[in-house]
C-alpha cells in the first residue's frame, strides 16, 4: 500500500482538524469489532504507512451501555477476546481500555501522542455524542469511516429518506462502485510497543452490573464463528431464501443479525458473497433488499431524525392518525411487567415473547406482529414505544441497533411506510393480528417448537 487507494479513502471523512502527534495512528473500534473487511481499520493502516506510524487499536469497554447487559456483554467479550492475537500477528498493538471513551481516551492518545484518531461510523445517539464530546477534548485530527454501510451513509443521501422507495434509486446509482471485494490488512511495516494482552473475558464480565438475561447457547460469538456461519449461509441457505424467510416455523433467514450488530461480519463481506454465489438474480434480489436497502434505510433514518426512539420521529400522517385514536378503548392493557413474564391473554404473543427471552432473537415476521400488539395493549403509543424499545434492547442479541430503532418506529409509527384502512387504536398504522399470522404459517407448530426449547 505504497500509494493511496481510493477504495478505502472514499469510505472515510474527517470530523475535525488537529495536529498531528509523533506516535501511533490509533482507531477507535466499536461499531465494527472485527480484523477482516474493516474499512476503518484499513483507512487507518493506509494512513499509518504513508506516515511511516505504527498503528494501535484501541477498545473502550463501557460497562454501563445503554440498555446491554451481561447476554450482549459475554457475546461481545468472546469475540473481541479473538482480537489481540490476531493483530499481533500483523504487527498491529490492541489495547483495551475501561470506561467511555469521552472519559479515557483523551489522556491516552496526550501519553502515547498520537498522530490521528480514526473511529466508526454509527448513527446513534450516544455514539453521536462521544464523537461531540471527543471532538472538544482532543487536540489530534480525528476521522470517521463507515465500514457497516454498503455505501457511506452521507454519501447514498444527505436528508431523511421517505421509505425504500426513495433510498432504492440512490443506492442503486452508486452500488456497483461500492460493492467491491475487501482488501486485505498487511503486515504492519512500523513496529509498535505494547504486548496486546488477552483479554479476560470471565474477570471483565463480572464487572456488569445488569445480569437481567444470559448467555444464548445456540450461537458462536466472534469474527471466525461468523464466517462460518455467514458461507454456511451463502453455500446452503440462500437458495431457499425467498421462499422461507417469512416462515418462522423453517431457518429460512441467514440468522447473521448477532454478527452483523456486534460488528463482527462485515455487511459488504456478505453483500460481496452473496453477489458472487452465482444464484439466480431473483433469490439474490430479495436478500440484497434486505441486507442493502432495508438496513442502509435505517441507518439513514437513524442518521438524519434526531428523535428515532420517539413519538415525535414519526411521520406527520402518523402522528397526527394515532393521535386521533389516543381515547379508544383497548381490549387488553398490560404493564412492563406483564409483557416480559409473557403474560398476555395471546398464545402466539407470548411465545414470541418467551423465543425472545430464550433465545436473543424473534423472527423477523413475528417482529412485527409481536411490536403491533404492544401498540394495541397499552395506553397510549408513547408508551408501547418505550415498552417495544426496552425488551427488545433487553433480551435481542442485536438489540441496540440502528435496525431495531427503525423496525419498532415502522410497526409502531409507520414510519417508511404508508397509510392504511382506518381501524382503533392503530388509526392507519398497518394492522396485524393472530389471525394474519395463522394465514402464513403454521402457529400451533411455532409456539409449540417454543414450547420444548
Ligand atoms: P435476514 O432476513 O437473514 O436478513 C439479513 C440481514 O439484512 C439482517 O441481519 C439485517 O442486517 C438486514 N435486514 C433484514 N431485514 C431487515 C429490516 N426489516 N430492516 C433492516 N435491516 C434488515 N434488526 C436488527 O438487526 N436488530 C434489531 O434489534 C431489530 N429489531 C427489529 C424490531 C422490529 C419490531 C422489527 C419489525 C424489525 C427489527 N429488525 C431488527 C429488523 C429485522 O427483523 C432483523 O434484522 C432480521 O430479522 C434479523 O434476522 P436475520 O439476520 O436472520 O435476517
Ligand atoms: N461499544 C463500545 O465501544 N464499547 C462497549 O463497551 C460497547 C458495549 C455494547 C454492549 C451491547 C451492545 O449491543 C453494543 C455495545 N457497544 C459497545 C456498541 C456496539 O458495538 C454498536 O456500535 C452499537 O450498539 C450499534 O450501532
Amino acid at each position: 500500500m505504497d500509494r493511496r487507494n481510493i477504495d478505502i479513502d472514499r469510505r472515510g471523512r474527517q470530523v475535525a482538524s488537529g495536529k498531528r502527534g509523533l506516535g501511533s495512528v490509533v482507531y477507535l473500534m466499536s461499531r465494527e469489532q472485527r480484523v477482516d473487511d474493516n474499512w476503518a481499520l484499513l483507512w487507518a493502516q493506509q494512513e499509518a504507512i504513508i506516515r511511516e506510524k505504527a498503528l494501535l487499536v484501541v477498545f473502550c469497554l463501557v460497562a454501563d451501555y445503554p440498555g446491554a447487559n451481561l447476554r450482549h456483554y459475554l457475546f461481545m467479550l468472546k469475540g473481541l477476546a479473538e482480537l489481540p492475537a490476531r493483530l499481533a500477528e500483523i504487527n498491529i498493538g490492541f489495547k483495551l481500555l475501561e470506561g467511555s471513551p469521552v472519559d479515557v481516551l483523551p489522556g491516552f492518545l496526550q501519553r502515547c501522542d498520537a498522530h490521528l484518531l480514526v473511529c466508526d461510523f454509527d448513527p446513534l445517539r450516544i455514539k453521536r455524542k462521544w464523537q461531540e464530546q471527543l471532538k472538544a477534548a482532543i487536540s489530534v485530527p480525528f476521522y470517521e469511516v463507515d465500514g457497516h454501510n454498503v455505501i457511506p451513509a452521507w454519501i447514498t443521501s444527505g436528508k431523511k429518506e421517505y421509505g425504500a422507495y426513495t433510498i432504492r434509486p440512490k443506492i442503486k446509482r452508486l452500488v456497483d462502485q461500492y460493492l467491491t471485494d475487501i482488501p486485505a490488512l498487511q503486515r504492519h511495516p512500523v513496529e509498535i510497543e505494547t504486548d496486546n494482552l488477552k483479554i479476560a473475558e470471565d474477570h471483565l464480565a463480572e464487572k456488569i452490573s445488569d445480569r437481567i438475561a444470559g448467555a444464548v447457547d445456540w450461537l458462536q460469538p466472534g469474527e471466525k464463528a461468523g464466517q462460518e456461519a455467514m458461507r454456511d449461509f451463502v453455500d446452503n441457505r440462500l437458495i431457499t431464501y425467498s421462499a422461507q424467510r417469512n416462515n418462522p416455523c423453517l431457518k429460512g433467514q441467514s440468522g447473521l443479525s448477532p454478527y452483523l450488530h456486534f460488528g463482527q461480519l462485515a455487511p459488504q463481506r456478505l453483500a460481496w458473497q452473496v453477489s458472487r454465489s452465482g444464484l439466480a438474480p431473483a433469490i439474490l434480489g430479495d436478500f440484497l433488499e434486505e441486507l442493502i436497502v432495508r438496513r442502509e434505510l435505517a441507518d439513514n433514518f437513524c442518521l438524519y431524525e434526531p428523535a428515532y426512539d420517539r413519538f415525535a420521529g414519526f411521520p406527520e400522517w402518523a402522528q397526527k392518525t394515532l393521535q386521533a385514536h389516543r381515547q379508544d378503548p383497548r381490549d387488553a392493557l398490560y404493564s412492563l411487567e406483564q409483557f416480559e413474564a409473557a403474560q398476555t391473554h395471546e398464545g402466539l404473543w407470548n411465545a414470541c415473547q418467551r423465543d425472545l427471552v430464550i433465545h436473543g432473537k424473534l423472527h423477523g415476521y413475528l417482529r412485527m406482529y409481536w411490536a403491533k400488539k404492544i401498540l394495541e395493549w397499552t395506553i397510549e403509543p408513547e408508551e408501547a414505544l418505550e415498552y417495544a424499545i426496552i425488551l427488545n434492547d433487553r433480551y435481542s442479541l442485536d438489540g441496540r441497533d440502528a435496525n431495531g430503532y427503525t423496525g419498532i418506529a415502522w410497526s409502531i409509527g409507520g414510519v417508511h411506510d404508508r397509510a392504511w384502512r382506518e381501524r382503533p387504536v392503530f388509526g392507519k398504522i398497518r394492522y396485524m393480528n393472530e389471525a394474519g399470522c395463522r394465514r402464513k404459517f403454521d402457529v400451533d407448530c411455532y409456539i409449540r417448537s417454543v414450547r420444548l426449547s
